[in-house]
């Protein structure tokens, strides 16, 4: 299988399905066209998939949007439990997870993902604060139902699952512009930060040489991320 990405600094749709399939073992192969560049558009279009990376090959299958190639994986690997197997538990990872893919949008553009760069706490709005306020009661509901009592992991539903994925470029976004969330969300982000695949991914970000536009905060940076212990 081939995971077609873009930057690991930048590009929160491709960290999805890439932090699922590590956290999963899921054997890939990626490749990564970075962001803003002319290479970009023909090396995506040769892939004759849709205009945004993260893409999924799969021998003759083609998947491309995030949440298509996460159910594509559900079905091609039914032993994962990519989605949990809890019925109950799957409906409700299923329905935040796409609440996650259609919203929060205050948030995604008031703080852009880089996970190279960490900005100081400050105010950023009326809409950001209720898409955190949101974010963390689904996060505190899914960990109090489906997450501790499982005994399985310190995840959403236990066990790392495509819900997690979604949810992980928010983690990023909470830590690196200093946003203040309750004691069970922070300890949720802690897990998904400290998890040795989010580690190899932030470790390939730093090593990436290209720089984007959006990159250039024109606010001051604090320094750079440093992963939890
Ligand atoms: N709804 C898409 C969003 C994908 C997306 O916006 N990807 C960005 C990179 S993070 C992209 O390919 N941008 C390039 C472009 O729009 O030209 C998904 O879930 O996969």
């Amino acid at each position: 299988m081939k995971l077609v990405i873009a930057n690991k600094a930048y590009s929160s749709w491709s960290l999805r399905p890439w932090i699922l399939m590590k956290m999963l073992d899921i054997p890939f192969t990626e490749d990564l066209i970075p962001l803003d560049t002319p290479e970009f558009r023909p090396r995506l279009d040769a892939y004759q998939a849709g205009s945004t990376v993260p893409v999924l090959v799969d021998g003759d299958v083609t998947v491309w949007e995030s949440v298509a190639i996460m159910d594509y994986l559900a079905e091609r690997f039914p032993d994962k439990a990519i989605w949990p197997k809890d019925q109950k538990a799957r409906a409700f990872a299923r329905t935040i997870a796409h609440e996650m893919h259609a919203g929060f949008r205050a948030l995604r553009q008031a703080c852009p993902m880089n996970v190279r760069k960490v900005h100081p706490a400050k105010e950023r709005g009326e809409a950001v604060d209720k898409d955190v306020a949101r974010i963390t009661h689904l996060w505190n509901k899914a960990l109090s139902t489906y997450g501790k009592p499982s005994g399985q992991g310190p995840f959403l539903f236990g066990s790392f699952t495509a819900a997690d994925a979604m949810f992980a470029p928010v983690v990023t976004r909470l830590a690196t512009f200093s946003i203040t969330v309750d004691a069970a969300s922070q300890a949720y982000c802690t897990a998904v930060l400290g998890s040795s695949a989010f580690r190899q991914w932030h470790h390939d970000a730093m090593a990436e040489p290209w720089i984007v536009g959006y990159d250039e905060a024109d606010e001051p940076v604090r320094g750079p991320f440093v992963l939890p212990h």
